[in-house]
């Protein structure tokens, strides 16, 4: 399997997911501005959209959106327990985890990084992810990760995306239980390597 990645962007995720779970990937990193590869390669001819994360799974175009890639990549190695099972209520509960990620803190971050983002939708933006991380605070607090006290994928996504908080003006040390959930993944080996390894330790 291949990952198209940028360092320290949402494509952080399914990488920490593959070490969690022991899966070999070989990273391909993208400049995003340019829509390149190293070696000069168009990326949109990879990807279309443009976007990172990107999985070349092998067959068929690669495999895209991060909810869906972190699965993937989880499903691999079963014996991780990254994902559970499916059909079992818990794997829908682990959705519910990847969606909340995706639709309202990661693309709540987006317009951060974006250079013609007006102010009054940075405000807004804001007190968006403020009220989401409030929901995120009293949802940790009695577990250390969100599906209780095993590591999953949602985690590896959440910690990606909420590592973002400064772009945004937000200082996750005002809501504890996400302060200490960041601090919990972070000691994760699996994470250390994956954050050494994109050169963001
Ligand atoms: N819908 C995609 C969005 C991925 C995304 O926003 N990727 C960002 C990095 S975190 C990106 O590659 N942005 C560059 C661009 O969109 O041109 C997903 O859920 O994976």
């Amino acid at each position: 399997m291949k990952l198209y990645y940028k360092p320290g962007a949402c494509s952080l995720a399914p990488h920490i997911v593959a070490r969690e779970a022991g899966v070999a990937i070989d990273l391909v990193p993208v400049d995003l501005a340019r829509k390149e590869m190293q070696d000069g390669g168009d990326y949109t001819a990879v990807n279309p959209n443009g976007y990172v994360p990107a999985l070349d799974i092998g067959e068929g175009p690669v495999l895209t959106e991060a909810s869906v890639v972190v699965q993937y990549i989880a499903d691999a190695g079963p014996q991780s327990g990254l994902m559970p099972p499916a059909g079992e209520t818990a794997r829908y509960r682990a959705q519910q985890w990847l969606a909340f990620v995706a639709t309202e803190l990661h693309k709540g971050f987006s317009p951060f990084f974006k250079p013609n983002t007006p102010e009054a939708t940075k405000t807004a933006q804001r007190e968006h992810l403020t009220r989401r991380l409030g929901f995120l605070d009293a949802a940790l607090a009695d577990r250390t990760y969100l599906m209780g006290e095993t590591f999953t994928a949602p985690d590896a996504y959440a910690f990606t995306v909420l590592r973002w908080a400064p772009a945004a003006g937000l200082d996750v040390s005002t809501f504890p239980n996400v302060a200490r959930f960041m601090a919990a993944v972070s000691a994760r080996p699996a994470v250390k390597a994956a954050l050494a390894e994109e050169g963001i330790a």
